[in-house]
């Protein structure tokens, strides 16, 4: 397990929290992956198509002896397996994997984009990310994830909605 990832998980249909939960329990099950450390959750306006149900999302930190091409295809099976409980084709998904960090590494394939391309400008990433390890660095811009989230003028849309207690156990936060 000599490689340290950040995936970040995203659901806005169906039982948010359980869709979350079932991924973290597929990736558990991979001999390959070991999860390591987990965000807490956050409910997040959406980005991009404003237009849908609040996010939760989180991040996990794994170790990982496969290479990034395997991760993805274990991330992308692992979507389709909680896909298809309630999916319709071509409808929306219950849940997004994305890889954010593979090592320090810079990766430019037709598949995959790690640093992913969008996380240095989204609240719902930057802010579960560091919860994990504030002391990261992008390895494309140079900076700490921590200056570039200091950088980004808008503070709303993400709220805490569970945090970790001890174990892999969420509490529901009031707030
Ligand atoms: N791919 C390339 N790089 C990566 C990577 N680092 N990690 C390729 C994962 N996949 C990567 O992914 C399409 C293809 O991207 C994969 O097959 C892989 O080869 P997808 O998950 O089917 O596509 P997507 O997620 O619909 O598109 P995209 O562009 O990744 O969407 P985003 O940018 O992830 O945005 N608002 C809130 N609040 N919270 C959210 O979680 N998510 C989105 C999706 C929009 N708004 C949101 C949220
Ligand atoms: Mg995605």
């Amino acid at each position: 397990m000599t490689n340290t990832a950040y995936i970040s998980l995203g659901s806005n249909m169906g039982n948010r929290s359980e869709n979350l939960q079932k991924a973290i329990h597929l990736l558990k099950g991979q001999d390959e992956i070991e999860v390591k450390r987990l965000s807490s959750i956050y409910e997040t306006d959406p980005v991009g198509f404003e237009d849908q149900a609040a996010f939760l999302n989180m991040v996990v930190q794994i170790e990982t002896s496969l290479s990034p091409q395997q991760l993805l295809e274990v991330i992308l099976q692992t979507e389709q397996t909680l896909g298809r409980i309630r999916v319709f084709r071509w409808g929306p998904r219950i849940i997004d994997l994305d890889i954010l960090l593979y090592n320090h590494e810079n990766i430019e394939t037709e598949q995959l984009i790690v640093p992913h391309p969008r996380m240095h400008e989204r609240l719902f990433v930057l802010i579960p990310l560091l919860e994990i390890d504030e002391m990261l660095v992008h390895p494309a811009i140079g900076k700490g994830f921590k200056q570039i989230l200091g950088e980004i003028p808008e503070d709303k849309g993400v709220r805490r909605w569970k945090q970790i207690n001890g174990e892999d156990e969420f509490v529901h936060i009031e707030s």
